[in-house]
């Protein structure tokens, strides 16, 4: 076939609704990659048949037993692509000061050069997917669009899970729609004849944003972030550009509503930088009486200033790609519950019985296993059966605890604000923020314990700046910028959020954390909305308003007056030598820090000095 004849074959082949500008792109990409076929995904359940069963018989999907896990599915990765990769991904903007300091950066000319030569011919002997999808609920003013075309038929079933993706989505994006273009390849070409391998994939791995023009390449990776383009790279990323020229937030938060022993209604939203707790907070089981927690969110929520005066929040998101190991019956019984069906599993262990485990799920382990590798495995083979970052996939819908308002278009109204980290020291339990300008200090400089959701070294402590630093596309100063901004304008007409700072992971002398989390968190929760309310009491400390005596049952939790104590414990020498380093910090993030953060931080100095030396 020629070239030309081909391109009308993908034109011809496109659904009568779809744009002639996502026509064309496509037809651009697929002369560039070369696929041997391109399908246009309507997002229908038959389609998700056909894939699965695809993906089935050429072993990238192992299908769990019908009866204890209906509609489930396990695939394992290749076992170099497990996570996020921070070291290859790259914010490209015309001037390398506008992806500021803590982004990799490459001239966009020659980025799109490199990505020419990677890219070129990549998708021989595969299907080309094009998935239009929406992120937010379809027609919400706060939605935004995009295209992912993918050679990987896993990346389609996850985007089908994760976002509105099909022929609903298409029919929206009309001649003066903005959509976001995002190719994304595995980078495994096939050869005629060639086997195909379960899980393709290349060394070489590129994550690449241009937020001036809009646009995302990903090549090498089929993992989680590296693959669901609408997620961290669209979601967050390139939203954080948009909202920056638009006037509104993107956050890596959670969003939850709480309904009071009064009846009054909460919504909060919470962000906690990779693997530190949002899925598990947006699906709390409050173990006080009176207090209900319903789920809107567990990962990406994007921010704006309502018409009147209030904060408003949508989840761009349809799905949770949520964090297995850790979750069970005692911690995250929510969780559990929403994944009893129609579920993607991505390295997890397999029992001999054709379902699922994880360190974790149940206090015992199975007598005997196949390990995230597809290797035999038992409690003595004394490494974990599931990969640390292994994941589910699941429909938002049919999380028990999900609230009916959480596709509401119009989004819902933000009463609080919160910000937290891994933290073994220095950080307290909870502290408000004295005004809209220090809690944004307090996110601004956060700091947490890494994780295994992306490369590097386990429990380094890296600063993570509104738990973003993987995931903003501008400079971060900037970013900053735009969250002191918008408590300027809800200052204008009414009043921002109160702001907060919760750390669930701090440590006692024993390495033990003081705090049992989970459900307990509840306590903290009910405290914070007690102080949006006005009903509960505070005291001052150098961190903030602190729960005043007596306002936190912590008891009830199980919890010393000892660790209660060390929860809150003020270490002046320590926390001026963090002092310093956050000097330094944010020295390093240039002239651009808003002289507000500066002001912040010089209060926190003068409060820690007044402080009585450590005895
Ligand atoms: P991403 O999806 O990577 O953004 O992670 P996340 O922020 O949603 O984290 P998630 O809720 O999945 O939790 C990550 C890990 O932290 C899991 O192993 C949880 O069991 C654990 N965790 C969550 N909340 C708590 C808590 O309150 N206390 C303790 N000790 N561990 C927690
Ligand atoms: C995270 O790392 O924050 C995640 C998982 O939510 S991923 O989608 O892989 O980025
Ligand atoms: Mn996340």
């Amino acid at each position: 076939m020629t070239a030309t004849a081909e391109r009308t074959a993908i034109a011809a082949a496109a659904p009568a609704s779809a744009d002639p500008s996502i026509v064309a792109w496509v037809e651009r990409i697929a002369a560039l990659t070369e696929p041997a076929a391109v399908h246009w995904c309507d997002g229908s359940a038959g389609e998700r048949a056909e894939l699965t069963e695809q993906l089935v018989d050429a072993g990238t999907l192992i299908a769990l037993d019908p009866v204890k896990r209906p509609g489930s599915y396990l695939a394992r990765s290749h076992p170099d692509d497990v996570a996020r990769v921070e070291s290859r991904t790259f914010v490209c903007t015309e001037s390398a000061s506008d992806a500021g300091p803590t982004n990799n950066w490459e001239p966009p000319a020659r980025m799109r050069e490199t990505l020419r030569d990677v890219v070129a011919g990549s998708m021989r002997g595969r299907t080309m997917y094009v998935m239009p999808f929406c992120m937010g609920p379809l027609g919400s003013p706060l939605a935004r669009y995009g295209v992912q075309v993918t050679d990987s038929p896993y990346v389609v079933l996850s985007t089908g899970v994760m976002t509105r993706m099909g022929a609903a989505a298409l029919a929206h994006i009309g001649p003066d729609t903005p959509w976001v273009p995002a190719v994304h390849t595995v980078g495994a070409p096939l050869e005629p004849g060639e086997q195909d391998v379960a899980w393709p994939c290349n060394d070489t791995k590129y994550i690449v944003h241009f937020p001036e023009t809009r646009e995302i390449w990903s090549y090498g990776s089929a993992y989680g972030g590296n693959a669901i383009l609408a997620k961290k790279a669209f979601a967050l990323r390139i939203a954080s550009s948009m909202g920056h020229r638009e006037g509104w937030l993107a956050a890596h938060m959670l969003l939850l509503k709480v309904t009071g022993p009064t009846g009054r209604v909460f919504h909060v939203a919470a962000a906690f930088p990779s693997a530190c707790g949002k899925t598990n907070f947006a699906m709390l089981q409050p173990t006080i009486p009176g207090w209900k927690v319903e789920t809107i969110g567990d990962d990406i929520a994007w921010l704006a200033p309502g018409e009147d005066g209030r904060l408003r929040a949508i989840n761009p998101e349809a799905g949770f790609f949520g964090v297995a190991p850790g979750t069970g019956e005692s911690t995250n019984p929510v969780a559990v519950e929403t994944l009893d069906r129609d579920v993607i599993y991505t390295n997890v262990a397999l029992t001999d019985d054709g379902d699922v485990w994880w360190e974790g799920l149940t206090d015992e382990a199975p007598e005997h296993l196949t390990d995230w590798r597809g290797e035999s495995w038992t409690p003595d083979s004394g490494r974990p059966a599931a990969h640390p970052n292994s994941r589910f996939t699941v429909s938002a819908a049919q999380c028990p605890t999900i609230a009916d308002t959480w596709d509401d278009p119009a989004g819902v109204v933000i009463d609080a604000v919160v910000f937290g980290g891994r933290r073994a020291s220095n950080v307290p339990l909870v502290a408000q923020a004295r005004t809209w300008e220090h809690g944004v200090y307090m996110g601004a400089t956060l700091a947490s314990e890494r994780t295994a959701a992306a490369e590097g070294t386990l429990g380094e402590l890296r600063r993570d700046p509104l738990a973003m630093l993987p995931f903003c596309g501008m400079h971060m100063a900037d970013h900053w910028q735009d969250w002191i901004d918008t408590g300027a304008r809800l200052r204008s007409t009414g009043r921002p959020p109160a702001v907060f700072q919760v750390n669930w992971f701090r440590k006692g002398a024993d390495g033990s954390f003081l705090w049992p989390g989970f459900g307990e968190n509840a306590r903290v929760l009910a405290w914070i909305l007690g102080r949006v309310e006005g009903t509960a009491r505070g005291a001052e400390s150098p961190f903030g308003i602190v729960p005043a005596a007596g306002e936190i049952d912590y008891a009830a939790a199980g919890v010393s007056e000892d660790q209660w104590r060390g929860l809150f414990a003020v270490d002046r020498d320590a926390l001026m030598a963090e002092a310093d380093d956050t000097a330094e910090f944010l020295y390093s993030m240039g002239s651009r820090v808003p002289s507000a953060i500066d002001a912040e931080h010089a209060l926190l100095r003068q409060s820690l000095r007044a402080l009585p030396h450590s005895s």
